[in-house]
């Protein structure tokens, strides 16, 4: 397979790297091909989003860490771009949220399954649910191989966090009553629409950011948590990522100007 080595002075090189990294791991057979057209979909709605962690996202970000302390069976559901793009931070969540972690494909198999348990095992994972027979559970409102769940992980579960995920289980899983977190570049996709909290940020910048928040929260206790959680708003917080995309459309098409990440400004 061809590679490249991104150069670090390349105006996309973080961009590069990421996509050098699902492309590494797709070899590996982590991640499936639909998953790498997932990526570009999430890439292109990142493009509008400026590439950074907005307010809305930092806003659904507290309201997800308040979810998974509060919780009384918090579980992280692990499909195989997640585990590419950030299996250390997958552990440090579990760690700090008392969360188990499960593997829930889309596209199983028993390969996949065992290469990601590898996988989060080597970043630190001490169990991985979900894999082979262990996922003897069936969710029989969902036609999808996603329906097969561990029974000590997301069958039991109150708070269930879904980064890049497909809209049929999140919505039965909200219909089981659970609390569904999800991580989605579109803040128009069924995910996103049917969550309990959405953050729409590219799940390489906003898991990083829910272990620290996860790691301040803890220190002020469940009290702060239930009140973050009261005032949070997801049809409201969703309805702010849209206006951000907007607006942001509207300066750039006035000012006919492209404004990086870095705040330079580039003709276009
Ligand atoms: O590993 P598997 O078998 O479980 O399959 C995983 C994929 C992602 C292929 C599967 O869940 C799938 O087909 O998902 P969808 O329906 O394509 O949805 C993926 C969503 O994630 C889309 O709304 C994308 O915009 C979004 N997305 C893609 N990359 C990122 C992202 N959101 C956050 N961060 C990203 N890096």
């Amino acid at each position: 397979m061809a590679r490249i080595d991104v150069p670090p002075e390349h105006p996309r090189a973080e961009s590069l790297r990421i996509r050098e990294k699902l492309i590494e791991h797709y070899a590996k057979g982590v991640v499936v091909s639909a998953g790498l057209i997932a990526h570009g979909r999430g890439e292109a709605f990142d493009y509008l989003l400026g590439e950074k962690t907005n307010k809305p996202a930092l806003k659904a970000i507290k309201a997800a860490t308040a979810a998974l302390l509060t919780a009384r069976k918090p579980v992280i559901s692990v499909n195989g771009n997640t585990a590419a793009l950030v299996p250390e931070e997958i552990v440090q969540l579990a760690h700090v949220t008392e969360a188990k972690v499960e593997a829930n494909l889309f596209y199983r198999s028993l390969e996949r399954e065992l290469a990601i348990k590898e996988l989060l095992e080597d970043a630190g994972a001490q169990k991985v649910l979900g894999v082979g027979e262990e996922a003897s559970a069936k969710i029989s409102e969902l036609s999808s191989e996603r329906r097969r769940v561990d029974p000590r992980g997301i069958l039991v579960a109150d708070v269930v966090l879904v980064p890049l995920e497909d809209g049929d289980r999140t919505e039965t899983l909200v219909k089981m009553g659970k609390k569904v977190i999800a991580i989605d570049l579109n803040p128009l996709s069924r995910t996103a629409q049917q969550a309990s909290i959405t953050i729409v940020d590219n799940v390489v910048r906003a898991m990083p950011k829910l272990v620290n928040t996860a790691e301040k929260l803890k220190k002020k206790g469940m009290k702060k948590c239930k009140d973050i959680l009261l005032n949070f708003d997801n049809q409201k917080n969703l309805a702010e990522s849209l206006t951000i995309i907007k607006e942001r459309l509207s300066k750039l098409a006035e000012k006919s100007e492209y404004i990086t990440l870095q705040g330079e400004k580039n003709e276009i």
